[in-house]
């Protein structure tokens, strides 16, 4: 059966900003994606997420969108868009974008209609009500605004300047579908949907009783009421009119759903992003505070969605990284002593899930988190917020700034580290954001000059998923669920497997293989992460941080 192109795909995903800057502003623009993309095709990747590129105040880096129809002006013109789109498709790769349509900037015009008396034809593109409810917005405090010009709150479950929209309303949804249709037409190959998953509101607007954790009010619109009609919708008077990728972005959200969200029989999206592998070092599930992982939680939840979508019929996106992320050899792995192990170890533990695979810019290399030591450093709207609301809790300045340096969005912000060249290759002016002090040591130019790097790593992997049917079809089984070190996964297709064994720490582990995986086939080492991989035996030894992809046939 042939399967649609975005199951063998592998996305890489560009944060505009801070990915390459032409004309020296210090923020990064459309022709200095241009500029890489014959290093994205090297690279091997089949399509290129753009984090929002239209009009915005950037208060939210281009997630509080104040013009659906043109480009931010320090990215560039809708002429270098479409030569984009054109460079992008004449080396075959496909260009999705970000669609954030549960809020929008409070600049946009729709906003200060509505904001502009209770009778503007526009007042329900919003949500404003009398009173609020105790709901908490994402980036702190309540998710409510009053507006003293008009006497009610509005809603904004993310910055005061992201005012939800009403998707009640069924103008909104019709904008928001010929929207969909302009950039469709423009030949983009699909979109990346913000927070898809909060747009159908309990219409109750109830406060949360605090009974049932974390009692915020995400339950009343998290997976809401109407948000598979609506998705339904949107797939009738748009998708299915194209041959498209659609990836949800699922906040806090569940197996069920995202089995409804991806399931091509429901005709909704094509595959969910889920943050719950991403919260095991959350304690408590608290984001805002430090903790070592949970490495048998990891392995559960990712095997756990990897085998109920597989049931169901989902499809997941498969990541570590992403713009609000920190980056993952620094959080999962090691960026000392076994920084180049351990994020090809990292990288082989997802790639050869069932999934598509999302590599966000610089991971390809091994970039780390920057380890600011100044709040002056930081830019990211929800890490400024917490700051403080930190402060206001009483928490030392050392304190805050040492959960920062695990936990803000700015891990992964600062520019793409391209060489050794001043501010690392981003920018010939001053970055909006400082770049990481380790560029000299880690930068894409030493890496593809290194043919035993994480990039070429990378490059292998995605050579892998377009060779091996096995990696996109076989079934997953989890092996040796409670080993405390190793991430042990095989793929059953027919009478072939795959052996994927990953060391996630930096000493030595003992595996016991059954006899069935080692006397009955023949293997073939098809990755590894040192030199050479150990023979399979009954009893193995894997070195700290090892990894290793077996093929059983
Ligand atoms: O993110 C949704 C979201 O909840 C993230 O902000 C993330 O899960 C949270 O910061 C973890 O603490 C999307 C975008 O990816 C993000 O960049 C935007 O800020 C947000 O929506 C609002 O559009």
């Amino acid at each position: 059966m042939k399967q649609p192109w975005w199951k063998t795909s592998v996305v890489y995903q560009i944060y505009p900003k801070s990915f390459n800057d032409s004309t020296g502003s210090g923020v990064g623009d459309l022709q200095g994606i241009i500029e890489k993309l014959d290093y994205l095709k090297t690279l091997g990747v089949d399509v290129i997420w753009l984090t929002p590129v239209y009009q915005s105040p950037q208060r939210d880096n281009g997630y509080d969108i104040s013009d659906y129809y043109s480009i931010h002006e320090e990215y560039g013109t809708m002429e270098d868009f479409k030569a984009l789109l054109k460079q992008a498709h004449d080396r075959g790769i496909k260009v999705i974008m970000d669609l954030v349509v549960n809020h929008t900037s409070t600049e946009h015009r729709w906003f200060k209609e509505s904001a502009s008396s209770k009778e503007s034809p526009y007042r329900d593109y919003y949500i404003w009500k009398d009173e609020p409810t105790n709901w908490i917005s994402k980036f702190g405090g309540s998710a409510w605004k009053y507006d003293e010009k008009t006497e009610q709150y509005y809603l904004h479950l993310f910055d005061e300047t992201q005012a939800d929209l009403n998707w009640e309303n069924e103008k909104v949804r019709q904008e928001v579908y010929e929207m969909m249709h302009y950039w469709f037409k423009q030949g983009i190959d699909g979109f990346r949907l913000d927070v898809i998953n909060l747009i159908s509101k309990d219409q109750s607007f109830a406060d949360d009783d605090g009974l049932t954790p974390p009692g915020d009010g995400r339950k009343y619109y998290t997976d809401g009421p109407r948000v598979h009609e609506y998705l339904q919708e949107m797939n009738r008077e748009v998708l299915a009119q194209y041959d498209s990728l659609t990836v949800g972005e699922m906040s806090s959200t569940t197996i069920e759903n995202c089995i409804k969200y991806s399931n091509p029989d429901r005709k909704e999206l094509s595959m969910t992003f889920n943050f719950h592998h991403l919260k095991v070092d959350y304690p408590n599930g608290e984001k805002w505070a430090l903790a070592d992982f949970d490495f048998l939680a990891l392995k559960r939840i990712l095997s756990l969605w990897q085998t109920e979508m597989q049931q169901g019929g989902g499809w997941n996106a498969l990541f570590w990284c992403n713009h609000d992320q920190p980056r993952i050899v620094s959080r999962f792995g090691d960026d000392g002593q076994y920084h180049k192990e351990s994020a090809k170890m990292l990288a082989t533990t997802i790639h050869m899930m069932q999934g598509t695979p999302y590599i966000y810019q610089g991971e390809e290399f091994g970039m780390t988190n920057p380890k600011f030591n100044s709040i002056d450093q930081y830019r990211d709207v929800e890490t400024l917020n917490y700051y403080r609301i930190m402060k206001e809790e009483g928490k030392s300045e050392d304190e805050i700034l040492s959960i920062l340096k695990e936990k803000s969005r700015d891990n992964s912000r600062t520019p793409v580290q391209w060489n050794e060249d001043a501010q690392a290759g981003f920018t010939t002016g001053t970055p909006w954001i400082p770049v990481a002090e380790n560029y000299h040591e880690i930068n894409a130019k030493k890496a593809l000059e290194d043919k035993d790097s994480i990039f070429y790593h990378y490059q292998k992997l995605i050579e892998l998923r377009k060779q091996y049917s096995i990696i996109t079809d076989g079934e997953y089984r989890l092996l040796d669920e409670e080993h405390p070190d190793l991430f042990v996964y095989e793929r059953v297709l027919e009478n072939e497997r795959l052996l994927v064994i990953n060391n996630f720490y930096g000493k030595d582990a003992k595996l016991t293989l059954t006899e069935e995986l080692v006397q009955k086939y023949d293997n073939e080492v098809l990755l590894a992460n040192i030199e050479k991989a150990p023979e399979l035996t009954a009893n193995m030894q894997v070195g700290p941080y090892e990894s290793f992809v077996y093929h059983l046939k």
